[in-house]
């Protein structure tokens, strides 16, 4: 399936459909008094939410999608039938933004906004009977429908996010802690769309694990696969730092440490400022050194050494092929993310 997880487009409402001008007429009534029932409503403009969608692929770019008009009135006071409804299906998560950037709505804890009212229908020339008036001329017109850009943002909800080299072994590790099936080979830029995995923690606990595309030195600028994907880690608690200490990338684990919050860090600058936004550098990490069962424990232990002695902190070692570790880390970020959720309600 196509990932597509931005696009613009254009709604509008149901225009108001039109009062009739209407006499009865009937035989043992020749002059019968109006009858010109009134105008149905456009239809509404909806965004709903769901969980079954997770692209917003269904969507041309652009495109100009409207809800329908209402229907006029008729005559024996007959009035119109309402326009239908232009229902957007959207995944949970999804922002609506105006085309200044702005949000509309974030529809991560709504699963449904009317975004634009149809407009109402016109009164039909029964409405206008009056006693020095019994015979109206005139019905209202519709109300005028209403016209919007959209940008559709899909953010993904998760509550641990993946960050780490391509290779590095996210999707392995994912693959092991969930039911997710990414794709994993031993080359760069296998994962190419964002993986959400479930995490069963304890009988009746769980959590939600993104694994995004890897990240390489210069993506702000481009390299790879650039940094958008980052965007689907915004919503996350914290992030498991993934990092290959295998020596097999030929780089080193401190430099691409540094390397990858680099990248964020330069991802928060560039969206600074924006609406709801927070920084991603200010979010906790889980620093993992992974592919430990390529080392022998000497060699572990001296790399775990001076990355204490650069950074101060102390890794979590794991290796996401053989298992070993992962049940600790795994516990570890449950921890991590309960509490989080407790401290929010
Ligand atoms: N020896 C060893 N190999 C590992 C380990 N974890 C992952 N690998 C291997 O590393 C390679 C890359 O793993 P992936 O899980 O595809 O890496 P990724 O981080 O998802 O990479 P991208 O999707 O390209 O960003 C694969 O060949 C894995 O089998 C590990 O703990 N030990
Ligand atoms: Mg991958």
């Amino acid at each position: 399936m196509k990932f597509i997880d931005e696009v613009q487009i254009k709604v509008s409402s149901g225009h108001g459909g039109p009062g009739a001008v209407s006499f009865r007429r009937e035989s043992f009534a020749p002059r019968g008094g109006p009858d010109g029932g009134d105008g149905g409503k456009g239809g509404d403009v909806i965004v709903r939410a769901t969980k079954h969608l997770n692209s917003l692929m269904d969507f041309k770019p652009f495109k100009h999608y409207s809800a329908e008009n209402g229907h006029p009135g008729a005559s024996a006071n007959c009035s119109g039938p309402a326009g239908q409804d232009l229902i957007l299906m959207v995944p949970d998560g999804t922002v609506v933004r105006g085309v200044d950037g702005d949000v509309i709505v974030d529809m991560t804890d709504i699963s449904e906004h009317v975004l634009l009212q149809g407009g109402r229908g016109g009164k039909g020339n029964t409405f206008f009977k009056t006693s020095v008036n019994q015979a109206p001329e005139h019905a209202q017109p519709g109300e005028d429908s209403e016209e919007l850009e959209i940008k559709l943002e899909l953010k993904l909800i998760a509550d641990v996010g993946i960050i780490g080299f391509p290779n590095a072994g996210k999707s392995t590790l994912i693959s092991r802690i969930s039911a997710a099936k990414p794709k994993i080979a031993d080359y760069p830029f296998t994962t190419l769309t964002p993986n959400l995995g479930v995490v069963k923690a304890g009988e009746f606990r769980s959590f939600v694990v993104a694994d995004i595309p890897g990240l390489v030195k210069g993506a702000h600028q481009g390299v790879g696969l650039g940094i958008q994907f980052l965007r689907h880690i915004e919503r996350t608690r914290l992030f498991i730092h993934l990092i290959d200490v295998s020596g097999m990338s030929g780089r080193e684990a401190l430099r691409d440490y540094e390397d990858i919050n680099y990248e964020i860090k330069m991802y928060d600058e560039a969206n600074v400022g924006k609406d709801g936004f927070f920084p991603l550098s200010a979010r906790p990490q889980f620093v993992v050194f992974n592919k430990i069962d390529t080392l022998s424990s000497d060699e572990l232990r001296r790399q775990i050494a001076e990355f204490k002695k650069a950074t101060g902190l102390t890794p979590v070692a794991i290796s996401a092929v053989t298992g070993k570790g992962v049940k600790e880390l795994i516990q570890e970020v449950a921890h991590r993310v309960f509490e989080d959720r407790k401290e929010e309600l």
